[in-house]
């Protein structure tokens, strides 16, 4: 169990964490099963309070929250020659051979509510926590200004526990950039000024999960203990690892 690190997902609600969790889930060939309840939030009141911009203005009163967390084990690895991918821990069938893999990241990711009457378990979720990443809805002004909220727990739980715990801050919804609704990555940079942890800023959409491929990469690697290098490991099978 000693190589798995725990990635804690920070966000406002509406940001898109559950949607990217569940993404990945069903990429992996995996059914996701989500502490998840329907919105009791009409569209009227929503738009007036700014909560968040649906996916699809159809799905909105299908939207969902999340209530407590969800956590799942996730094993991305890349390959030797520099491909990005990722299964369950558990996994046995790769689809290629073990001598092709490369570098190994094993990790459980915890996506939180991101109510505010749920910020206890944010709490609780960051304690132990070795990397973070806080979404933010790109469309809404107020979910951006929390990030700086979260960056304090974080400086916080860094004291704490006395380890560097690298943030990767991902500005979601950029497909609403078309629509006009998207604050770029680069008209809030300078605002991170007054942050006094390290954050690195990304621009994703969860309508194209291939936004996060880079954004992720770049984040694991500056996870304490990250990467593990196959070559250095010698086992059977690579889940006989963790
Ligand atoms: N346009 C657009 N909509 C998105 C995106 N990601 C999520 N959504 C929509 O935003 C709404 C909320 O997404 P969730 O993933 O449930 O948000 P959450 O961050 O888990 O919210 P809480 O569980 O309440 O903390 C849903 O209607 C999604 O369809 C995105 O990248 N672009
Ligand atoms: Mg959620």
């Amino acid at each position: 169990m000693g190589h798995i690190r725990k990635i804690v997902i920070l966000g406002t609600t509406g940001s898109g964490k559950t949607t990217f969790l569940k993404n990945l889930v069903e990429m992996m060939g995996e059914k996701f099963s989500g502490a998840e309840v329907k919105r009791q939030v009409q569209i009227e009141e929503a738009q007036i309070l700014n909560t968040f911009t649906s996916l699809d203005d159809s799905l909105f009163e299908d939207s969902t929250t999340t209530v407590s967390m969800n956590a799942r084990d996730v094993l991305f690895l890349t390959t030797i020659n520099n491909q990005f991918h990722f299964f369950p821990l558990k996994t046995t069938n790769f689809p290629f051979e073990k001598e092709y893999l490369d570098y190994l990241y094993p990790t459980l990711l915890v996506d939180t509510a991101g109510q505010e009457r749920f910020s206890f378990m944010q709490e609780i979720g960051l304690k132990g926590s070795d990397g973070v990443i806080i979404f933010a809805d790109g469309t809404n002004i107020q979910s951006i200004e929390r990030i700086a909220h979260f960056c304090n727990l974080i400086s916080a739980e860094m004291k704490n526990s006395s380890k560097n715990i690298p943030v990767a801050i991902f500005i979601n919804k950029m497909d609403l950039a078309k629509r006009g609704l998207y604050v770029g990555k680069e008209s809030i940079e300078r605002w991170f000024d007054g942050i006094n942890i390290k954050v690195d800023l990304f621009e994703t959409t969860n309508t194209d999960m291939n936004t996060f491929t880079l954004p992720l990469r770049l984040f694991l690697n500056k996870i304490e203990g990250f990467p593990i290098e196959l070559k250095d490991i010698i086992i059977k099978r690579v889940h006989e690892v963790f």
